[in-house]
């Protein structure tokens, strides 16, 4: 199941380091794009995620999160694999960012893992964890790599799920208190901060479908989960910008581009219209102030049984930056068997085209579109492409990967987000998913969607030619 392609889910269910640096200078494919093109100033990154690439699920006293438990669940993960190792991350840091210093990559956006600095989710800190970012974050200074923190990338303390997880409202107050804490921890060293990563995802996939952890279904706990991931959204940026000098904090998003899979039937133009509503204005619009967008949909009028005084205010905050991820698109139609939505997407592989190894279309002009449709917004001041990547089933060929239709990917994105920066966009950073091949949620291991190649067996790192190629793109 691709959790991209959500509403179809919807009708169905109501090291070693290689790399030797002279290769740097040796094997240099070149872009027809200049980083200079996009202005000085554009911040050019990586992004990943702690469960993707840390491994050490339990080591120096972490506690478990969501996802630790659900990978170990049978049947849950393609061929039932888990992130108890991943990437090894959290003992080879130091030669991923020696690997990303030669590469000549400025900034890096990571995840923390919540669970690593409290264990129990709330209460008892765990100083193992603590130490490990201080040398993460210090490791990238050194190396002139600046530090992009996602407060929350899906893997929620264990301890919490067992109270309710993103059901219970007191989640809005242990998640305070989780900022709180990362951002007295680090704010003197770290100013870019996200709060969550791609809430639709977490609440649509983890809270409605059952298909991410934590597995619950349904749309009464879809709509609680999304009305305290709105508050713990907007709570977040305040605590973030109260703790850190200088902070510039934004919160990211999930999109795609939706149209109509008919554009003569005004029927499927409104089915969607619904779904660019539940999947690209669901969480922004709160925080922008606009409330939750109920006149496109009014199956969000019952998350009003969840509000209490006050929420309007809580939802809302000015958000330095938005952080905007995108993969596909989305063609969608009428359908009358989807109750509340009335819409549902047509899938890339039944319109005969071309997709990527997660099945999804490649349409770069969709981030164009998206882009023009974040900065429509007054309130929306500053965007990044904060992921942007793809999969594609990469082999090792005499020690290289010659991954020349992830380059060709990336370009055309690249192209589509300039030409909305000439526009006037204030788009001002891209971050490619991902650094390494890493472990991509339910889908384990085979998406391999990195710049460096990761041989899960050995932890050998072998730079793509992707990497080279992003390289000499940012230095040009
Ligand atoms: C997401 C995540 C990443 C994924 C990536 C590819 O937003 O879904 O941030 O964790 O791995 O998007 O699917």
């Amino acid at each position: 199941m691709q959790r991209r392609n959500f509403l179809s889910c919807l009708l169905a269910t109501t090291a070693g380091l290689v790399t030797n640096p002279n290769q740097l200078i040796g094997l240099a494919a070149t872009s027809t794009l200049k980083g200079s093109d996009f202005g000085k100033n554009f911040v050019w990154g990586v992004a990943t995620a702690a469960y993707q690439i840390e491994g050490a699920a339990s080591a120096d006293g972490k506690g478990p999160s969501i996802w630790d438990e659900f990978t170990h669940r049978k049947g849950k993960v393609k061929n039932n694999e888990n992130g108890d190792k991943a990437c090894e991350f959290y003992y080879r840091y130091k030669e991923d960012l020696e690997l990303m210093r030669l590469l000549g990559i400025p900034a890096f956006r990571f995840s923390i893992a919540w669970s690593r600095l409290f264990p129990e989710g709330i209460g008892r800190i765990n100083p193992a964890g603590v130490d490990f970012y201080h040398r993460v974050i210090d490791t990238c200074l050194e190396k002139e790599i600046t530090p992009w923190i996602t407060l929350y990338h899906w893997d929620l303390p264990l301890a919490l799920e067992k109270k309710g997880g993103w059901l219970n409202r007191e989640i809005i107050h242990w998640f305070s208190e989780y900022c709180d804490f990362c951002t007295k921890t680090y704010g003197d060293k770290v100013k870019n901060w996200m709060v969550l990563n791609e809430p639709m995802a977490f609440v649509g996939v983890g809270y409605f479908l059952g298909y991410h952890a934590p597995g619950r279904k349904g749309i009464f706990s879809f709509l609680k989960a999304t009305h305290h991931a709105t508050l713990a959204q907007g709570i977040g940026g305040k605590v973030v910008k109260a703790n850190v000098s200088g902070a510039n904090v934004g919160t990211t998003f999930s999109c795609s581009h939706i149209a109509a899979y008919r554009n003569d039937k005004e029927k499927d133009q409104i089915a969607a219209m619904r779904a660019d509503a539940l999947f690209n204005r669901l969480f922004l619009e709160p925080a922008l102030g606009l409330g939750y967008p109920i006149e496109s949909l009014p199956f969000l009028k019952y998350i009003e049984r969840y509000f209490q005084p006050g929420d309007e205010e809580k939802m809302k905050f000015d958000f330095d930056f938005v952080g905007l991820q995108n993969y596909t698109r989305e063609l969608v139609k009428y359908s009358p068997f989807v109750p509340m939505l009335w819409a549902k997407i047509v899938p890339a592989s039944k319109r005969g085209i071309r997709t990527t190894e997660m099945g999804w279309e490649i349409y770069p002009e969709g981030i164009y579109c998206l882009l023009k449709k974040f900065a429509s917004y007054p309130q929306v001041k500053k965007i990044y492409i904060t992921e942007n990547g793809v999969a594609f089933p990469d082999t090792v060929l005499l020690g290289e990967v010659y991954d020349y239709d992830r380059i060709e990917f990336l370009e055309s994105y690249l192209k589509q987000v300039l030409r909305a920066k000439r526009e006037g966009v204030p788009v001002e950073g891209y971050f490619i998913w991902s650094f390494m091949d890493n472990f991509e949620w339910a889908e384990g291991y085979k998406p391999r969607f990195g710049i460096v190649y990761v041989d899960f067996e050995t932890q050998k790192r072998i730079i793509k030619q992707s990497g080279y190629w992003y390289r000499n793109l940012i230095h040009s």
